[in-house]
């Protein structure tokens, strides 16, 4: 979706939103920023919200003229902003205002590569051994934090809605709930919320969750991580859990602890399978890789990252065309797999090892007219995507845990052609609520992936095709505006509840 047009959902999510708000300002807050400004050719450039939430809340954003907090990271993005930090974006036509945050290079390492992303990150996805307690990754995660909470304090009055975004930021509602005791505060944690064993091993849980229990209202993906959360916070502090209510009494706040389970733009993704193109992509895609027509093809999509069980997957598809060698030319699988994160080492080493095991599996069993694996590493462009997605006879989505894994809604979402086989791992967020009409595999279960993959290549076309209706109507149903709807209704709802005890308390 570009900024000029907005589709019929994002405006029925935009409207409802804006009656929960009723004039009062949002101030959403997330690392990434929703636009980036950068250089071309000595000029500057902008660099608009690809695809995902972001996209999604471009629209919105634009219709409640709110404030967007976020790291300014764009090499031009000082030239642009005012002495606030701020800019009105879209460029074009400013409707609202995205107040950057700059962050010093100690900062980068320390909050982003560090706290968040070598603790918090494998914390969550409950491999502790991967944790980097570095001390000097608290400091600048809380000093991060402090200042993406002064930033967040110029934009909000006494009346707003915060809602902050993911694990980058679990200590900034703390900073905000005391200068704004009255606000609404709301935070979305977009990654799995870990057992209280695995959280017990980190050395500041009692701060995250001190952090956390600040915000009005704490969602996430499934109900699964919710009940983890309460489990932590009743272990770790002296909160008042009520289990019946889903929610937390502590330090004179109440704060409720929801599911909801993000989806994507399906109509935007739909279309864009369908689209030239796409068409055009897939030409050139497989004249490129001289993919023939017959060929059944099966794909992955992800970053390169250790929770998304790529390796494993490798493994499971030399074990696959070891057992049915019949599959061997028959079967190719394109592995999506974009860099993220180098400069951590368990990721630049994770993405050799990702190389040498595609060569190891492509020296075994491939001929001169068939390459069992092909290593996509560039940036695809979202049409291109579209294509491989459409195109695609299986997606393999087999993380060893994943918060919810979007990938497996745009492949369903993509599916305009004749129907594929959804491959997923049971250890991914999304089988919730896909798991029913997927093969659903386990992950760490080499020879059970194998045989999932053959049994999802068997399966007749009318069965494929009545799995893929169901999940494309789940996809459809619990879309990404639906996901802002629920939640907005949510708080509107905590509101609600806040201003009868309130009364209650005052008669
Ligand atoms: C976190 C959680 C949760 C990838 N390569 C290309 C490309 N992508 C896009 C995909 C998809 C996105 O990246 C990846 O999203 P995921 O949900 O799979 O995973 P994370 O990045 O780990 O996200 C996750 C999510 O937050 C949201 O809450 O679901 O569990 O880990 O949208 O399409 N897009 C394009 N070209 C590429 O080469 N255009």
């Amino acid at each position: 979706m570009t900024s000029n047009t907005i589709g019929a959902t994002a405006k029925s999510a935009a409207d409802s939103v804006a009656a929960v708000l009723d004039g009062r300002e949002l101030v959403v807050a997330s690392n990434r920023e929703p636009y980036s400004h950068g250089y071309t050719d000595g000029e500057i450039v902008v660099d608009r919200p690809a695809g995902g939430l972001t996209a999604a809340l471009d629209p919105v954003m634009q219709a409640v003229e709110g404030t967007w907090v976020a790291w300014g990271d764009g090499d031009a993005d000082r030239e642009v902003v005012n002495d606030e930090g701020t800019v009105g974006v879209p460029p074009e036509d400013p409707a609202y205002d995205l107040r950057r945050v700059w962050l010093s290079d100690e900062q980068v390492s320390g909050y982003y590569r560090g706290y968040s992303n070598q603790v918090l990150w494998p914390l969550c996805h409950l491999d502790t051994a991967k944790v980097n307690a570095d001390p000097t990754f608290w400091a600048q995660y809380r000093q991060t934090n402090a200042d993406f909470a002064d930033a967040i304090l110029d934009a909000a009055e006494d009346d707003s809605v915060v809602w902050f975004q993911d694990y980058h930021l679990a200590l900034a509602p703390r900073r905000v709930r005391d200068a704004r005791p009255d606000a609404t505060l709301a935070h979305f944690w977009h990654i799995p919320w870990p057992t209280w064993d695995a959280f017990q091993a980190c050395p500041q849980y009692e701060q995250l969750l001190d952090g956390l229990l600040a915000n009005d209202l704490v969602g996430f993906h499934t109900e699964a991580y919710c009940r983890n959360f309460l489990d932590c916070v009743e272990a770790a502090t002296h909160a008042r859990v009520d289990r019946a209510s889903a929610s937390v009494s502590y330090k004179g706040q109440r704060t409720f602890v929801r599911s909801f389970p993000l989806g994507i733009d399906a109509a935007q993704r739909a279309e864009l399978a369908t689209s030239e193109a796409a068409d055009d992509y897939w030409q050139r895609f497989r004249e490129g890789y001289d993919i023939d027509a017959d060929t059944r093809l099966a794909l992955g999509v992800e970053r390169l990252d250790y929770t998304k069980g790529i390796e494993r997957r490798l493994d499971a598809l030399e074990r696959f065309w070891e057992q049915y060698p019949e599959w061997r030319g028959e079967l190719t699988y394109v592995q999506k797999g974009t860099e993220s994160r180098s400069e951590i080492p368990a990721y630049s080493e994770l993405q050799n090892r990702v190389a040498d095991a595609i060569e190891r599996v492509n020296d075994r069993f491939g001929t001169d007219d068939w390459t069992p694996v092909v290593s996509l590493t560039d940036h695809v462009p979202d049409a291109g995507l579209a294509a491989l997605y459409r195109e695609a006879d299986l997606a393999l989505v087999t993380p060893v845990r994943d918060g919810m894994n979007l990938v497996a809604k745009e492949y369903v979402a993509s599916q305009t052609g004749e129907s594929g086989v959804l491959v997923l791992s049971e250890l991914a967020g999304s089988h919730e609520q896909l798991g029913d009409e997927s093969v659903l595999v386990h992950p760490y279960d080499e020879a059970g992936v194998a045989d999932g993959i053959a049994d999802a290549l068997e399966l007749s076309r009318d069965e494929r095709a009545r799995r893929m209706a169901a999940l494309q109507r789940s996809v459809h149903a619990e879309d990404v505006y639906d996901w802002l709807e629920s939640q907005f209704q949510t708080v509107a709802a905590v509101e609600r509840g806040r201003q009868s005890s309130r009364a209650m308390l005052e008669r």
